[in-house]
């Protein structure tokens, strides 16, 4: 171990120790004051500062693109969920679970335009899914907590790709465990390609210069094991004070390009990011969750909740090094980590460099949805784990929406803690935060926002192409715990003439658990 981590170590025992401490003073100040639980909270988590202390020792591990073959018109892939170990810099190797690899998973790869099928098989102790983060594909194939995977079983979803080229991603989705599944290590990019895309001058050249960024923190036990505890008072979540990119603790890229493509995933459980280059150079963001924007947005930094991603380029001068950060974010919550300072990972530049110079000014159409064409308005209220002051039940249905039509759905954060909304099937649009036009990096496609408390966010979207009266999407908190804790409900999407009345729905009890 070098004298850097090893300092890194110490710092981190020491704010072990002081956590303690803070949460016996909160315990005394609750035992004191009786009125004093906000104190306890207040105290409980010091924020962290890891900048400087990070030892960049490590080439950044790039997945693998996954494997595939045409079989019958369609592209196959072939995913065993299992069990692995991988070595995360603490000494000895953490047992983890990945996908065809011991962790994480390898980066899927589809055009528009292609069936594909996918065959994963569990391997697995206990049932899991795969849901596929982002895409527009029918319900049962959404590997939701209605597809469930027991083990020894393979799921074979298949669909037809059909949205624009965008960064999307896949994870575990069982009702109540997806923290636990996503922590172990389940997670992979699932990247659309498309012609309009491909016309662009772009970096495009996988692990070279176009790369995946899979930004997850994680803490550990002293005998090396994940540390999968959330604090006794706190209902955020898992916290963690290493940050791993694309599984790599302390990770290095070397830059050989002049520009360097970064599609960053907030892989995360809990913790939203705010992430900026230490000499805080400007970037230029390309695209969000459901494609790219119409032309680049120079940024300096960008917030990401969990489950929402990022395309940005980069330019890098020869020889320099310059590192990745994490800065406090909107409203950051100290209790999701929203004041910490990060080190995330460090860029080194060749002495050479190659490649494409610039960001094209223009990228692609993203025609704004028309607030007029909306037939509905549905309203969404998140407050502790609950949506409307209801928690998730897998056999409610919570809304019934009819095919083809477009609507807006309001969501308000009402109880200030840190919850974001993701929606299954679409990709949305947002038309205002608190009544203003949102920021030009907001404007794009998303499947997730951030919402903060008084601030109502209000999204439009359209419901196309895949209509069940059986099988439900899910819409929910992607803070992984408040998910698994029942911030999450069910819409239908149901042919024009069918009852909208989700009364009229209510789901078989042994609904969830199919495998095979
Ligand atoms: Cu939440």
């Amino acid at each position: 171990m070098s004298d850097a981590s090893k300092r890194t170590k110490r710092k981190v025992s020491r704010r072990r120790f002081l956590k303690w401490t803070a949460a016996s003073v909160g315990v005394g100040a609750l035992a004191a004051a009786g009125g004093g639980a906000w104190v306890g909270v207040t105290y409980l988590n010091a924020s962290i500062d890891t900048r400087g202390n990070v030892d960049f020792n490590r080439r950044l591990a790039v997945p693998k693109e996954a494997q595939s073959r045409v079989e019958n018109g369609a592209r196959v892939f072939d995913l065993a969920i299992r069990h692995g170990e991988a070595d995360f810099g603490q000494g000895v190797m953490t047992p983890t679970w990945g996908i065809n690899g011991p962790n994480l998973a390898p980066t899927i790869r589809a055009e528009r335009g292609e069936q594909v099928q996918i065959r994963v098989t569990n391997q697995l102790d206990e049932a899991s899914t795969l849901h596929w983060h982002g895409m527009h594909l029918p319900a049962e194939m959404d590997g939701g907590p209605h597809q469930m995977i027991d083990p020894a079983t393979t799921w074979t979803p298949d669909w037809l790709i059909d949205q624009p080229a965008a960064t999307l991603w896949y994870h575990p989705h069982p009702h109540g465990r997806t923290a636990a599944h996503v922590y172990r290590g389940l997670a992979g990019l699932f990247i659309i390609d498309d012609a309009d895309e491909a016309s662009l001058d772009l970096p495009r050249n996988y692990g070279l210069d176009d790369i995946p960024i899979i930004v997850q923190d994680r803490k550990f036990h002293s005998d090396g094991t994940l540390d999968a505890s959330t604090s006794w008072i706190q209902s955020t979540g898992i916290i963690g004070d290493t940050v791993l990119v694309n599984g790599t603790p302390g990770a290095y890229f070397e830059v050989t390009t002049h520009t360097v493509r970064l599609r960053i995933l907030n892989g995360s459980n809990t913790r939203p990011y705010n992430f900026a280059f230490e000499d805080n150079r400007d970037f230029s963001l390309i695209g969000t969750d459901g494609g790219l924007l119409k032309a680049p947005v120079e940024l300096s930094n960008i917030q990401l909740s969990p489950g929402e991603r990022a395309e940005v380029i980069v330019a890098f001068a020869p020889g320099e090094q310059v590192r990745l950060q994490s800065g406090p974010s909107d409203g950051g919550d100290r209790l999701a980590g929203g004041e910490d300072h990060l080190d995330i990972m460090q860029f080194r530049a060749a002495d050479q460099l190659d490649g494409i110079t610039g960001v094209p000014t223009e990228l692609v159409d993203v025609p704004r949805l028309d607030e007029s064409a909306a037939v509905r308005t549905r309203n969404f209220e998140l407050s502790g784990y609950a949506i409307n002051n209801q928690t998730m039940d897998m056999s409610r249905i919570d809304e019934v929406v009819t095919l083809g039509d477009t609507e807006i759905w309001t969501v308000t954060n009402l109880d200030g803690q840190t919850h974001n909304f993701h929606i299954h099937d679409v990709q949305f649009q947002i038309l205002d935060i608190d009544g203003r036009e949102p920021p030009p990096q907001l404007q794009g496609w998303k499947d997730t926002v951030w919402v903060q408390q008084g601030e109502p966010v209000r999204l439009i979207m359209r419901f196309t192409d895949y209509a069940s009266n059986e099988w439900p999407y899910m819409h929910h908190c992607h803070m992984l715990r408040h998910e698994d804790q029942g911030m999450m409900g069910q819409f239908l999407v149901v042919d024009p003439g069918q009852s909208t009345n989700p009364a009229d729905y209510r789901l078989g009890t042994d609904h969830g658990s199919h495998g095979g």
